[in-house]
């Protein structure tokens, strides 16, 4: 169960930030409206909301997740691997100083983001990826074994980010995609498989009662439903166009 959750607000810069995608250029707006969908959609699920604004200086900012990677008891401040974002960690390790009295941090040369970090009850699965390298995949996972946790680094083969492509339901429930499908390191758990045409929706996000899907895939919404999950279904497409999910846009703990 989550209590907190910590969103912010895309500024005008979010249009300049970073992408890979080919989607076209976000409308500011639209963004904003999504933006507060979301909101409301994490305080149906019982969530408080704790709500930054935004800040012009860094355009990708919105995208919180990345800057820190929480567990009930202690919060590790990230270094993440693009430059434009690295100074987005001082206000967010400035916000998680009101909620955890223990802070760890990753250092340089490691470097990290959130969004390659996925928990599973004790377990941690860190991807290795374009932002995340192999020292900060080490550093996070010495963090975590010595706090009793266990850490399996995952390097990745073609998505993004680690959670771009895996979600953890609860229940022994893995949601995966593309390279995470046959990979080992899941075997243990029960698979939802997404195909690659809705590939986007394995990024999602159970929060309490719900699973948090994106609009648009029926076939994704109905394989949760079957396995006895009530979804709420929000449009993504301005997020999408910058690479960015559901899970990116908050930190929930
Ligand atoms: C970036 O390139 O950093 C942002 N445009 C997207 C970050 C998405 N974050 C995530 O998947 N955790």
């Amino acid at each position: 169960m989550y209590s907190n959750v910590i969103v912010k607000t895309p500024g005008e810069s979010y249009l300049n930030g970073l992408t890979t995608s080919d989607l076209g250029k976000p409308v500011f707006e639209k963004l904003l409206d999504q933006h507060k969908e979301y909101i409301e959609a994490l305080e149906k699920c019982g969530v408080t909301v704790t709500h930054l604004p935004a800040s012009e200086e860094f355009p990708d900012s919105t995208f919180v997740e990345d800057a820190a990677v929480l567990t009930s008891d202690f919060a590790v401040i990230t270094n993440p691997g693009a430059e434009s974002r690295n100074g987005e960690i001082k206000e967010i390790e400035a916000t998680l100083k009101g909620f955890y009295e223990k802070l760890h941090y990753i250092k340089s040369p490691g470097t990290l983001d959130g969004g390659d970090i996925l928990q599973a009850e004790n377990n941690f699965y860190i991807g290795i990826s374009e932002r995340t390298n192999e020292e900060g995949a080490l550093q996070l996972k010495g963090i975590l074994e010595q706090q009793g946790y266990e850490a399996t680094i995952i390097p990745l083969k073609e998505f993004f980010h680690l959670k771009t492509g895996i979600a953890y339901l609860g229940d022994n429930r893995m949601v995966v995609a593309g390279e995470f499908v046959d990979h080992p390191a899941f075997d243990s758990y029960e698979k939802i498989v997404i195909g690659k045409e809705d590939e986007y929706s394995a990024n999602c996000i159970r929060v309490n009662d719900y699973v948090i899907i994106p609009s648009g895939y029926e076939e994704t919404k109905r394989k949760f439903n079957e396995a006895g999950y009530e979804t709420i279904e929000l449009e993504m497409s301005e997020v999408q166009k910058h690479d960015g999910g559901l899970s990116c846009l908050s930190l929930r703990f």
